[in-house]
């Protein structure tokens, strides 16, 4: 029997849960923690799957063809590997059509003013707020790929105009721009702006000062992508002086976001712990397990990342 290694760093509930799931989903091989192979064992492995994995767990598999992440941002990987092994990100409609769902619920937070009647709530203010109707709320997505694309079908049939920003101006139903021209039309545009972008050496620290204040007054920004692309403290800067409105954020530069970060407290952010697209491991399972069968009984890889771009 064909053996796979599974080399995971999260809790052994975790673990537990994602091998069931994958054994039952590839029933033809023997899918093995990483710990549990012999020396010979480890010369028999070509192919891996990881979940935040230890890289000196990797590097003890001579032979290794390629990984596949059960992660779709895989910026941590390519820092660790280096390039020294082929890897293959998750792409799985369920994700993307998770995130289109975050990306819609968190966007009719902002446009309805949730927070604004929160507040008021608890001060005990009866006081009605301008009402602002989709069509005049204009979104930017920041990086038009899987989960951008699923963002934006959502919020267009909502009724939110879409314009986009991307490496390359890929074909879409909604205007995507590129660029730093490209992006500072789009900031300049928009009153909330979403970033779906990898973080890559060209995408961290994009959201800064400069970027931010390109924004409309009052504008608010929703990251959903990884926590270094935006600023932390250029946008709080940016919410102090109320040039921007509110902040949802997702994703941090450490997570979990330890207990003394601002950001906690920030009456104008709103701080989620890495659950705008909750992994569905039934149907990320069910992927992976395709990806791994036709790789072996063709060889073929599935598409991997590439190394130079970083995503
Ligand atoms: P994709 O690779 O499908 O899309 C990324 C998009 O960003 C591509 O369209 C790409 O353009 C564009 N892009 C990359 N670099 C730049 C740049 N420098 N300037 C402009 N555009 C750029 O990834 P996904 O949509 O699947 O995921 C995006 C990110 O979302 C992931 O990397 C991950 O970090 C995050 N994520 C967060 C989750 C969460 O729960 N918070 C869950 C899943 C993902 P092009 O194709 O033209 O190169
Ligand atoms: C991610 C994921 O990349 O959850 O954030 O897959």
């Amino acid at each position: 029997m064909t053996k796979i290694a599974f080399v995971a760093r999260g809790s052994e509930g975790e673990e537990a849960q994602w091998l069931g799931v994958l054994r039952s989903a590839l029933p033809e091989v023997s899918l093995l923690p990483c710990r549990d192979l012999d020396e010979a064992s480890r010369h028999e492995i070509e192919v891996a799957i990881v979940a935040n994995p230890d890289p000196a767990e990797l590097r003890a598999l001579p032979r290794l063809k390629w990984i596949h992440s059960l992660w779709a941002g895989v910026e941590r990987l390519m820092a660790e590997l280096d390039g020294s092994v082929p890897v293959v990100r998750l792409v799985d409609p369920e994700l993307s059509r998770s995130m289109g769902e975050a990306v819609l619920a968190w966007t009719l937070y902002l446009q309805r003013d949730m927070p604004a009647y929160a507040d008021q709530q608890r001060r005990k203010l009866w006081t009605q707020r301008p009402y602002r109707a989709p069509s005049e709320c204009r979104l930017a997505i920041l990086g038009t790929g899987e989960m951008g694309q699923a963002a934006a079908a959502r919020l267009m049939a909502a009724g939110f105009p879409v314009t986009g920003w991307n490496r390359t101006p890929k074909g879409a139903d909604f205007p995507v721009h590129s660029g730093p021209v490209g992006l500072s039309r789009v900031l300049e545009a928009s009153d909330i702006v979403v970033c779906l972008l990898p973080l890559t050496a060209e995408t961290r620290g994009l959201i800064d000062a400069k970027a931010l204040s390109q924004m409309p007054h009052g504008a608010s920004l929703i990251n959903f992508a990884r926590g270094p692309i935006v600023v932390a403290a250029d946008l709080i800067d940016a919410l102090d002086r109320g040039h921007l409105t509110h902040a949802v954020l997702d994703v941090f530069d450490q997570e979990p976001l330890p207990e003394a970060s601002p950001l906690w407290s920030h009456p104008r952010i709103t701080v989620l712990p890495h659950i705008s697209a909750t992994t569905n491991v039934h149907t990320a399972a069910a992927i992976v397990a395709g990806n791994i069968r036709r790789f072996l009984d063709t060889g073929d890889l599935p598409k991997t990342v590439d190394q130079t771009r970083g995503y």
